[in-house]
């Protein structure tokens, strides 16, 4: 079954409408809640007044429910030298506007947000910092008042002797980047539902997030409670992409609320809301030189940039840390030196979107890569292939540390092949009569390649436990928790084929930390590679178990029990079956019974917690094609092709759909996804109206092709998916549109390019 494009066993109940997100889910008695965010970008709260008599709502700060300290670091190191969080309800200053101030509970979910009317927030401004590009300069304002400077980290990476080169080269390109800040825009929205039982003074939350287990912990170390007596599930997620792995000031706040009334409170955020106060991401700029030889070999890159942080540091310097360790890319390059300031701005803090940092190293890359091809009038293909990472040099290491400490290493592929199918399936040859024929109906035509490379299969473990159950049902839990990536589907995949079972017979459960107490989250497209690998060698498990108990049973050698159908026997023998459920019902535990061989678990299950220490690059090719209306500026994708590696492949189905929102997701950074602050730190794209996403009218037709370099560093050779489609989406897109506008515009150095930047490259500001 592994390799098979099974259909998704959750689209059916999903798109029927049967999903059970954390707004469907309803229990008697229920506070709903709405939040008082600041409206000022950096402020002193003077006073918080309330017109008690509205509706029954009743107003809750900081400190009425002891929620004063600041939130725990999601992902802590020395590295960073201002630690700086929220309290999950301001006390005294407000750093963006969006930031929670106070919530008002009130009977309905309506009348909560009404009675927001009926509370007064006094500000004291201060003055703001908002640009992330300026927000180290003497005549920035601090983003912290108790703070003299915006600096949070500095993260880098060297190694050769970079400045040696480009002192001593005679070939050398700089650019000053920007990538512009980005938003989330999943379907659901954040939503939380948190329930204390006075009675066994345990806390429930009901979370739309990906990180259900780091929620559990970080909500149980703030109140001082045990992790156990705290069960965090995230139910039907409708999308993360980055976002939703952070965890939230509403979340403990909620949880706090619940402790105090004892009754189940429940919030679900608006689209407003989301604009401005769920983490964005992909602000960061600088400036990068590289040096090359005649060849366009590059022979130095140095790098200065500077990453939005937003207001706090709830995240880590994850991402920026993640842009770092992919700066050499698919290429061999032998002297590197670059630095990221990591800096606060009055804004939403940030954390990481699908991607998270990786579409800013390749960027830079293939900017690099394309301004040497223009400066040496080479072919842009050529320059990668002379740069690339050969075929014959993996493993290959490059000297920059991993989140482990140790070098980074690419594990295996051919990226020359991924450049030359994705150039052939572009039909590259018959570009020059394409760009003839839109120029002919007075359009400009422009092709673009980027090349990438992503670490997958992050650690440090991942986990499962499988059981089957006298019914013969399968049972599965796991870790992993799904915001629509289809692990149910390929977790059944698995088990069916170490167990031979039909796939109707398996039940998939995850994001449950009161079923599955282990677990990491679902981000850096590591499902695929620990996930996916812990279900399987714990149904290797499983499965060799079955077999013995089913031999002792047959008097039977292990080696000749075959497991299909879902039953156990002798192979060629036909009437030896054995109902897996009859073994099931066989191994449940006994007062006084013998020990079943084999079997050390009660019942018949098996569980396995994994650790995870080798990445797995996934990698490949795309090529964007543009056309342009110059009377308008507008840019239409009228091809893009992919191709894409993420070793083996476990449903060829759902890798195919994850690239496709991947490059969806891409597109809209390349073109129109552009959260807008004014100088003050008002946030101006608060709507689709303003922030605009890619929709399925704006997609091109994706040509996708696969190659499968199986990873040796996980059971099953997989490399992730999820985040390849939008990886190096920007960077084609960009290409393209430069080589469609020609030297009047190149280098194109930033994204998304409006069709307003368009026009105006074309024609003037003025006209
Ligand atoms: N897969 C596969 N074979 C492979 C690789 C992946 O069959 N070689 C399948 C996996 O089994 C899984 C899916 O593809 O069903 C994605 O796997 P993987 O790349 O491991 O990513 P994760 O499951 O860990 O999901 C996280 C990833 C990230 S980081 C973002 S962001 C993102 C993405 O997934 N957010 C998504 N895809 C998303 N898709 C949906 N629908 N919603 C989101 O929020």
């Amino acid at each position: 079954m592994i390799g098979e494009a099974l259909r998704r066993r959750e689209d059916p109940r999903l798109i029927t409408g049967r999903g059970r997100y954390v707004d469907d889910l309803h229990m008697d008695g229920t506070v709903h809640v709405a939040f008082v965010r600041s409206q000022e970008a950096h402020a002193l709260i003077e006073s918080v007044e309330f017109d008690s008599d509205h509706d029954g709502a009743r107003l809750f700060t900081a400190s009425d429910l002891g929620l004063q300290a600041p939130m725990p670091l999601q992902n802590p190191g020395p590295i960073i030298v201002q630690p700086l969080t929220a309290s999950p309800l301001a006390t005294d200053e407000v750093c963006y506007v969006g930031q929670p101030i106070a919530m008002v509970a009130a009977p309905t979910a309506q009348a909560a947000v009404d009675a927001l009317d009926a509370v007064f927030v006094g500000y004291e401004p201060l003055p703001a910092t908002v640009d992330h590009r300026h927000a180290l300069d003497d005549s920035s304002p601090p983003v912290h008042r108790s703070s003299d400077s915006n600096l949070a980290a500095t993260v880098g990476a060297r190694f050769g002797d970079a400045a040696a080169v480009l002192d001593a080269s005679e070939r050398v390109i700089t650019l000053d980047l920007d990538q512009h800040r980005g938003a989330l825009a999943s379907l659901e929205g954040r939503a939380v539902l948190a329930q204390w039982s006075d009675a066994d003074q345990t806390l429930s939350v009901w979370t739309s997030s990906q990180s259900p287990h780091a929620a559990r912990n970080m909500i149980a170390s703030y109140f001082g409670l045990s992790p156990d007596d705290v069960r965090v599930v995230t139910p039907d997620v409708g999308g993360g992409f980055g976002p939703k792995a952070l965890i939230y000031p509403e979340e403990l706040a909620l949880a706090a609320l619940t402790r105090l009334l004892g009754v189940p409170v429940k919030w679900t955020e608006r689209r407003r809301e989301h604009f401005v106060s769920a983490a964005q991401q992909r602000g960061q700029s600088g400036t990068v030189e590289a040096a090359f030889d005649d060849s366009g070999r590059v022979t130095a890159v140095r790098a200065r940039l500077v990453h939005d942080l937003g207001a706090f540091v709830p995240y880590g310097v994850v991402v920026p840390l993640t842009t770092l360790r992919l700066m050499s890319g698919p290429y061999a390059i032998p002297n590197l030196d670059v630095e990221i300031a990591c800096v606060f701005t009055n804004a939403a803090p940030t954390g990481a979107i699908r991607g998270a940092g990786r579409p800013h190293a390749t960027f830079l890359l293939e900017r690099v890569i394309d301004s040497i091809a223009r400066a040496l009038d080479v072919d842009p293909a050529e320059v990668r292939r002379r740069n690339f990472v050969g075929r014959e040099d993996f493993p290959y290491t490059v000297p920059i540390s991993g989140s482990d400490g140790r070098p980074i290493s690419y594990d295996g592929g051919d990226y020359h092949l991924a450049l030359e199918m994705a150039l052939e399936a572009a039909n590259r040859e018959g570009f020059a009569e394409r760009r003839e024929s839109s120029a002919s109906h007075g359009l400009l035509r422009g092709l673009g390649i980027a090349s990438y490379i992503e670490d997958t299969g992050l650690g440090p473990y991942e986990g499962a436990r499988i059981e089957i159950l006298p019914s013969g049902e399968v049972i599965v839990e796991t870790g992993n928790s799904a915001q629509g990536q289809g692990h149910e589907t390929v977790f059944t995949q698995i088990c069916a084929d170490q167990l031979g079972v039909p796939v109707d017979r398996v039940t998939v459960r995850g994001g449950d930390t009161g079923r599955y107490p282990h677990g990491i989250s679902t981000v850096a497209s590591r499902t695929a590679t620990t996930g996916a690998g812990a279900v399987h060698v714990t149904a290797i498990e499983l499965a060799e178990t079955v077999r013995q108990l089913a031999a002792s049973r047959l008097e039977a050698a292990v080696e000749d029990i075959v497991l299909q159908d879902g039953a156990a026997m002798v192979i060629g023998q036909p009437g030896t079956e054995i109902p897996l459920g009859e073994l099931a019902a066989a191994a449940q535990p006994k007062l006084g019974g013998i020990p079943s061989p084999g079997n050390r678990l009660p019942g018949l299950s098996a569980e396995r917690v994994l650790p995870f220490d080798g990445l797995a690059f996934t990698y490949g090719t795309h090529v964007a094609e543009v056309e342009i209306d110059p009377e308008t500026g507008h840019t239409t994708v009228v091809s893009y092709v992919v191709v894409h590696d993420c070793g083996t492949m476990l449903n060829p189905m759902i890798v195919d759909g994850q690239i496709d929102g991947g490059v969806a997701h891409g597109l809209g950074n390349a073109l129109s996804e552009r959260v807008v602050y004014d100088e003050t730190g008002q946030p101006l794209t608060t709507t689709f109206m303003d922030y605009r996403i890619i929709t399925a009218a704006d997609m091109p037709q994706l040509i996708k092709i696969h190659t499968e370099t199986p990873s040796p560093n996980n059971p099953l050779g997989a490399k992730g998916a999820g985040e390849g489609g939008t990886i190096p989406a920007a960077a084609a897109v960009v290409a393209a549109i430069e080589d469609a506008l020609g030297d009047r515009v190149a280098p194109i150095t930033h994204h998304p390019i409006s069709t307003q930047w368009v026009f105006e490259a074309l024609h003037g500001p003025d006209r």
